[in-house]
């Protein structure tokens, strides 16, 4: 197994983002002049698993995910590798948007649409890396069977966020050792949940990293912070998160911002923000 490709992966991860223009606002996109200049994300933390871990096939029962839910094998039949990676937003972006519990700040919604559209390039740089190595690598996000479904709510034609894919980032993240669900629904990672996820799949055969949890919402306290400072009351301790709640509420800031939409208020001044609650902060080690 060559075992510097984790490192070289991680080394060519962490040089893109901190060398990239596309993770700092231009005057040009800012939706307001203060916001030029703002850096999204912060270095990258990388996952590896194996493509037939034995847990995809079990994100296809209807109480995980679902048999809509393709695994790495039928993605790619060849794969042996899954690399997830998780992107976690400036201290910038995160303080941003506690500035009040209602509406998300403009640093957040552009961490939302510039921010996914840094982690598609990371992927792809990721993918030409191993594909340069003689390996091949694909991402599921950009293939074209990738499908989210978007009627939750019939009838509703504005709406078009759906609530399911059929390849689930958290789920990918899990597996390769980065973090666990939350009662928010958002995975906790050693740098919190403030962040973005992206993924791969390669034929390259890379070291598993361990998984330090053995039940799938170990990180989470359920202190029930996420529930107080979610706008639309979409969280409780006995349901989790409504995703048809919390749906409204994404889509109503995109009806106010046209082609810009978020919220997150879930993920901000609360233990699971930016480090695993009551585990001290991973900030120093993962700063690039
Ligand atoms: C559809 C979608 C939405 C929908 C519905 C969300 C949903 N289903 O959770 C809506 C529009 C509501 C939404 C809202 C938001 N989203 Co969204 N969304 C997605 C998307 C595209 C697909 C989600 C999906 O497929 N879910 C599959 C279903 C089955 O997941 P689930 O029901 O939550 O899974 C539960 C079960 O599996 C259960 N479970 C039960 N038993 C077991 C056993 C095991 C072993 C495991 C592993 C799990 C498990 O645990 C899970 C949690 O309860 C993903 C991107 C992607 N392709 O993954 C982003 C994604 C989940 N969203 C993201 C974000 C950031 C948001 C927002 C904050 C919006 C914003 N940017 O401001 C909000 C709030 C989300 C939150 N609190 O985490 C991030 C989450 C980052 C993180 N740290 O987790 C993602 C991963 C996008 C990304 N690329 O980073 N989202
Ligand atoms: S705020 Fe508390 S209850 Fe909510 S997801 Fe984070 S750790 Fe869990
Ligand atoms: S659950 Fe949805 S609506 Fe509620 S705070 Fe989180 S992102 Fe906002």
């Amino acid at each position: 197994m060559p075992s510097d490709l984790k490192q070289w992966l991680e080394c060519r991860a962490a040089q893109y983002v901190a060398g990239q223009g596309a993770n700092t606002i231009t005057p040009q996109q800012a939706l307001a002049p203060p916001l030029a200049g703002l850096q999204i994300f912060d270095a990258p933390l990388l996952g590896f698993g194996r493509a037939d871990d034995p847990l995809f096939d079990t994100f296809l029962s209807p109480q995980i995910i679902g048999p809509h839910y393709l695994t790495p094998r039928q993605w790619m039949p060849g794969s042996v590798s899954v690399v997830s990676f998780f992107l976690p937003f400036t201290a910038a972006v995160r303080h941003a948007n506690r500035q009040n519990f209602s509406w998300p700040a403009l640093a957040w919604l552009h961490a939302r649409i510039e921010g996914q559209a840094l982690v598609t390039q990371l992927a792809r740089h990721l993918c030409e890396g191993l594909q340069q190595r003689g390996y091949t690598a694909m991402i599921p996000l950009l293939d074209e069977r990738f499908r989210i479904d978007d009627a939750p709510f019939p009838g509703d034609r504005q709406f078009r966020f759906g609530n399911t894919t059929n390849w689930s980032e958290r789920h990918a993240a899990y597996v390769c050792g980065l973090g666990t669900f939350s009662l928010s629904r958002a995975l906790i990672t050693r740098r919190g949940t403030a962040g973005r996820l992206g993924s791969l799949l390669t034929d390259a055969p890379i070291e598993p990293d361990e998984r330090p949890y053995h039940t799938y919402d170990a990180y989470c306290t359920r202190c029930g912070a996420c529930i107080r400072h979610c706008p639309v009351g979409a969280i409780t301790l006995q349901g989790g998160k409504s995703n048809a709640l919390c749906g409204r509420m994404v889509m109503d800031t995109n009806i106010a911002y046209g082609d810009y939409y978020g919220c997150g208020k879930c993920q901000v001044a609360v233990p699971c923000e930016s480090a695993i609650p009551g585990q001290p902060t991973d900030l120093l080690r993962s700063a690039p």
